[in-house]
């Protein structure tokens, strides 16, 4: 007999007993970002390595500075500024060990050459030359990306990759508060989780998507509660706190390598400067909000709690000014040199077999290139 002839008899039973895959507790984000320095917990910061991110903080802003020039100069198609942003940029390098892979967003170029990449070649795509411009294995950083968050689901894949190779990786994602709206985005961090994957997803709040603000973007207590919805923990960082956001990129990676899975962290920080250089923020936002943030800053943060412990003096400010220096005069120098390029490289690497259509354009720009050699263009 089946349920619809028992009709009459039918009594609603409960279903099965109900158990959450994961209590949502230990997942929650802090009520609000995390913090060292000006706390209690500087104390116990290392002093070198706190130097060391002054140092490396000084030098960010200073190629920001230099790189912005250049596009002045037109000797940059593009520069996304991270001024403001430097402690998530150095922290995100600083947190990996060598034989983890970065995943940067086009806005990271500082995160790129401080893990080692050439600070000329990191400038390669947004000069519009040759592809990427660096052997992303070299440094183990994966190529800018300017397409939204689709660095996210590679860098799932190859940490699932690695993991199932039994090869000790961890991969650090970035990415902005907007690009977590992106399908991408949800994609890379479902499978993350249900794989379990050794990955870092740090989102960088700068407060803005060009001149979308956060609050037209999502209406999330916070980005980093969207973790919880995964299934990771989610974890808000002060990111103009170089040493914070140190410690929690550092937890979370250590978290990834030793079998916990992945982790999101939201530092919240601003973009002090415009989109890009071609980018107009005044149209969207106030001198007074920026104003506010400019008194946040990263670099006067780290070098009130050094100078107030009596790590940093006067000599050691000036040594750090004069290294970011001597890098942007050589940045400057060899961006002024115009680069050999081929304009056939267009079409190499592209697929490894070219379609039809590719080689019809092959073909003409070859014809173009003679043509123009031998004068009759
Ligand atoms: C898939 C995709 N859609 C749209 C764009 C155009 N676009 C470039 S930057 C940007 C804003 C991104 O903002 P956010 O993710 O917050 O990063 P931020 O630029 O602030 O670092 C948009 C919409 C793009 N690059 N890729």
């Amino acid at each position: 007999m089946t349920v619809m002839e028992q009709r009459g008899a039918y009594r609603p039973t409960p279903p099965p007993a109900w158990q959450p895959r994961t209590d949502p507790a230990p997942l929650l984000p802090d009520a609000e970002p995390y913090r060292v320095l000006g706390t209690h917990a500087a104390a116990k910061a290392d002093p070198d390595l706190l130097r060391r991110l002054y140092a490396h903080l000084v030098r960010g802003r200073r190629y920001n500075a230099q790189a912005t020039a250049l596009t002045k100069q037109g000797r940059l198609a593009v520069y996304p500024s991270s001024t403001g942003q430097e402690a998530c940029e150095i922290a995100a390098a600083l947190a990996l060990e060598e034989r983890d892979w970065l995943f940067p967003s086009y806005r990271d170029t500082l995160a790129a050459v401080a893990r080692g990449v050439d600070p000329v070649e990191a400038l390669t795509l947004l000069r519009g030359d040759w592809h990427t411009g660096y052997d992303p294995h070299t440094h183990r950083v994966a190529p800018l990306c300017t397409p939204l968050a689709t660095q996210l689901p590679h860098a799932v894949g190859l940490a699932h990759a690695a993991r199932l190779k039994g090869d000790d990786v961890v991969a650090l994602a970035m990415v902005g508060d907007g690009g977590t709206s992106e399908g991408d985005f949800h994609e890379a961090l479902n499978f993350a989780a249900v794989w379990q994957a050794p990955v870092v997803f740090l989102v960088q709040n700068n407060g803005f998507a060009i001149s979308v603000p956060l609050a037209k973007q999502t209406a999330a207590p916070s980005l980093a509660h969207k973790a919880v919805g995964y299934g990771m923990p989610g974890r808000l960082v002060d990111g103009n706190d170089a040493a914070a956001v140190l410690e929690v990129l550092g937890d979370a990676v250590r978290h990834a390598r030793t079998g916990g899975g992945p982790t999101l962290v939201e530092a919240v920080t601003y973009r002090i400067d415009a989109h890009t250089n071609a980018d107009d923020a005044t149209r969207y936002r106030g001198d007074t909000e920026v104003d506010t943030w400019r008194s946040h800053d990263p670099i006067l943060l780290l070098e009130h709690e050094l100078t107030e412990r009596g790590l940093l003096d006067e000599d050691a400010k000036q040594a750090a000014r004069d290294a970011a220096e001597a890098m942007a005069a050589d940045l400057r120098e060899r961006m002024n040199q115009d680069p050999v390029l081929n304009p056939m490289d267009l079409f190499a690497h592209v697929y490894a077999e070219p379609t039809p259509q590719l080689r019809a354009q092959q073909d003409q720009l070859r014809a173009e290139l003679e043509a123009e050699q031998e004068g009759t263009h």
